[in-house]
């Protein structure tokens, strides 16, 4: 009988299972009820974060989408206009519920190759007082860039950002759901990466490994009204120091071995790049997600291929497909994953 090979799930980060360690504090956790902030676990947490964003507060949410969310409907009200990336997370993967719920229109500026949105554009997109328009009340960035392969955006571009939307009033929130990835590429403290934005969330969920878990962090002011929001719909926890004890293990343990993500995807980007009917840029990788296309085939059938042959991807629409290193992912998987993905594209399958 032979052993059967593990398959490798590159399909997201969030695919990550918790530590041993994580496991042992989330059993031993000292809990309340956080409905009335009585959960010790998740006072920590949230204080522990706020420090390290260097924000005022911080809030534990359950995911990343509520972090947006909930962040949006605290900065804006029905009617008002959020500018968004058309390649962003809010407005792509989040089921439009800060239109649905919140009555936020979302406005829609190009996403650069480099994951940041053009100033002008921007500038150019934000409503003259008018009678007749929405009010442009928030602008939002994500960092990293899910869709773009995981770019990093530098400190440098979240001042410029900042400094034009407050010039017209409008507030920032940044979409960190993976700004530790940044932190740790820019080698760079994460509190600098954000110094400028009014409000942001980040998933302990994802690379950070935890099971479940955001935080949004913002003044005291903001997250205070964020509370509000949470409870509305109804994301106000109870022992959910359960869960707050894994974050921070995460932001203990977790956050400098992102680094061993990033060289394997670099490593996956250069080897892929090599392969026949790959496109992908090495160069473009900056932290754990590689977005590629597949050129002169059809992408849902190498994706299957690879499925069947123990490599899982996601697809992300058209060419394009996506593999994200993560903890539990080696060296040795990525060798693997490289000998597998030649073997899919040079078979002359007629299925292929
Ligand atoms: N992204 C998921 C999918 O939804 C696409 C993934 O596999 O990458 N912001 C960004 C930039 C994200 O990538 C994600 C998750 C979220 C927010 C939402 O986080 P969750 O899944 O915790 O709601």
């Amino acid at each position: 009988m032979t052993t059967p090979t593990r398959t490798i799930d590159l399909r997201s980060d969030t695919v990550t299972h918790p530590t041993p360690e994580m496991r042992r504090a989330m059993a031993e956790a000292e809990v309340g009820d956080d409905g009335w902030s009585d959960d010790p676990t998740v006072n920590r947490l949230e204080a522990r974060a706020a420090e390290l964003l260097g924000k005022e507060a911080a809030m534990f949410v359950a995911s990343g989408t509520m972090g947006n969310l909930v962040s949006l409907l605290t900065h804006g009200t029905r009617g008002d206009e959020v500018i968004v990336g058309d390649e962003s997370h809010i407005l792509l993967h989040e089921v439009g519920g800060a239109s649905a719920l919140g009555g936020l229109v979302l406005r829609q500026v190009q996403t650069e190759a480099n994951g940041t949105l053009d100033l002008d554009r921007v500038e150019a997109a934000i409503r003259t007082p008018g009678l007749g328009f929405p009010t442009t009340r928030l602008l939002c960035i994500e960092n990293t860039h899910n869709r773009r392969s995981g770019r990093v955006i530098g400190p440098w571009y979240m001042s410029d950002a900042a400094s034009l939307a407050g010039g017209f009033g409008l507030a920032v929130h940044l979409d960190g759901a993976r700004i530790f990835n940044a932190s740790i590429a820019l080698d760079l403290p994460v509190a600098e990466l954000v110094q400028d934005v009014d409000s942001l969330s980040f998933c302990l969920s994802k690379g950070l490994s935890c099971p479940i878990g955001s935080v949004v962090a913002g003044t005291s002011d903001f997250i205070q009204r964020a509370r509000k929001i949470r409870r509305m719909v109804g994301g106000a926890m109870r022992q959910v120091g359960i869960l707050a004890a894994a974050g921070l293990v995460a932001l203990d343990t977790m956050v400098d071995r992102l680094k061993d993500d990033h060289d394997n995807a670099r490593r996956l980007a250069s080897g892929l790049s090599s392969l026949p009917g790959m496109r992908v840029d090495p160069e473009a990788v900056d932290t754990n997600i590689v977005v590629f296309a597949v050129v002169n085939r059809d992408a849902g059938t190498v994706a299957d291929a690879l499925e069947n042959a123990g490599v899982r991807v996601s697809r992300m629409g058209g060419p394009m497909l996506r593999m994200v290193t993560h903890y539990g992912i080696e060296e040795s998987d990525i060798d693997r994953t490289l000998e597998i993905a030649e073997t899919v594209l040079t078979s002359r399958s007629s299925a292929l």
